[in-house]
């Protein structure tokens, strides 16, 4: 019967998880293993073998969640969110061999003459039963399932080549993960992702985040370096959260600075806020940074950040992310999205 079977398949799993626990003489020293185990049951958790093992393999996830040297049955509800997990990274592999993770472009406005001078590429997914899947899931899953430098590379090329139809003084911003910065062919990349294009490198802008040094800090900012070397533009990303230091600027030139969209969220209210984005604007100035307020929504917060000394606005206020067709008329129709700058500079 089930029920004996399953009695069974623990008994069988537990004699396994001991004999394997039982420490071992090796040459000099004694060793210790462990097991984990996950274990399906025929049929009601599956009929062919690839289902069963997906599910095994779930059970096993599970097993050494718990802390390993345990063993699990594959349980629908238990692992259905680990189920629905691996669905979308299946789905997501799919859509990047297919090329459909799209990007959306925010543009940026000068703080003095009010025009767009550059925009941001923000990638986009869609998914075909779930609808617009936000970025910073989808990025992270591309991250913790090896996805990032094949998305990350895919993103680039396909930016530097919609940005090869702009106006030649706007730029392009493309976010890199701090993972991209593992694989060691980043620079290759992006010179190869710029050469094929044939766009002027220094149109190009790569934004990073504080999370990049998490690693190997000199082979970082070797990294940086090289990027640099290359003609492009590095802009420091969420500036003002999270573990942003100060020594990133004693380390490596950045070309601008973003002040992270909680900061300007605050200016209005608080002094605080109001105090870090002046200090930005002093490091800046002394360092030749431009400064980029993010997040901008309202007239107010532009008044406080013109003011402040921001070299550059982005943010709902002017635009949202928009499709490449729209941004392409934005930037034909040379809109002065900045009109409400110019006149509060
Ligand atoms: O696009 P918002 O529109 O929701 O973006 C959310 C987050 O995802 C932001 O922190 C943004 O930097 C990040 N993000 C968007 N597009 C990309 C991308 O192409 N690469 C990486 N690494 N991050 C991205
Ligand atoms: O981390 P990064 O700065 O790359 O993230 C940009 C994110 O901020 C994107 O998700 C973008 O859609 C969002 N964003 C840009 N401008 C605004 C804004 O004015 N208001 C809000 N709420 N989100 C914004
Ligand atoms: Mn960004």
């Amino acid at each position: 019967t089930a029920a004996r079977l399953r009695e069974r398949a623990d008994e069988v799993a537990s004699a396994i998880l001991t004999s394997v626990a039982e420490p071992f003489k090796t040459g000099r020293v004694v060793a210790h293993a462990g097991a984990s185990i996950g274990i399906v049951l025929m049929p009601e958790d599956g009929h062919t073998t690839g289902q069963l093992r997906e599910n095994a393999d779930l059970a096993l996830y599970r097993a050494k969640q718990m802390g390993k040297g345990k063993a699990c049955f594959f349980n629908a509800e238990m692992d259905a969110a680990a189920q629905d997990r691996r669905k979308l990274e299946t789905e997501l592999r799919e859509a990047i061999e297919r090329d459909g993770i799209e990007l959306a472009y925010q543009p940026v406005v000068a703080a003095k003459p009010g025009q767009i001078t550059s925009a941001e590429a923000l990638a986009r997914w869609t998914h075909p039963d779930r609808g617009p899947i936000r970025p910073d899931i989808f990025i992270s899953l591309a991250e913790e399932c090896g996805l990032i430098d094949r998305l990350g590379e895919q993103l680039l090329r396909r930016a530097c080549r919609d940005a090869q139809e702009w106006p030649d003084h706007v730029r392009v911003a493309v976010n890199l993960s701090p993972l991209q910065f593992l694989s060691g062919s980043l620079i290759e990349t992006v010179r190869r992702a710029i050469d094929d294009s044939g766009i002027r490198a220094d149109r190009v802008q790569l934004e990073v985040t504080e999370g990049l040094v998490i690693r190997d800090v000199e082979r970082t900012f070797e990294q940086l370096e090289a990027l640099r070397a290359l003609g492009i533009q590095v802009l420091i990303d969420d500036f003002g959260v999270g573990y942003s230091s100060l020594s990133y600027f004693q380390r490596f030139p950045f070309d601008k600075v973003k002040i992270d969209k909680s900061c300007v969220d605050d200016i209005v209210t608080s002094r605080a806020a109001k105090a870090i984005v002046q200090a930005v604007v002093g490091l800046g100035e002394a360092l030749d940074m431009g400064v980029v307020a993010e997040g901008v929504e309202t007239e107010e917060q532009m008044r406080i950040l013109v003011a402040s000394g921001c070299t550059h606005l982005q943010g709902y206020l002017f635009s949202k992310p928009v499709s490449v067709h729209t941004l392409r008329k934005m930037l034909m129709a040379k809109r002065n999205l900045g009109a409400k700058v110019s006149k509060a500079a």
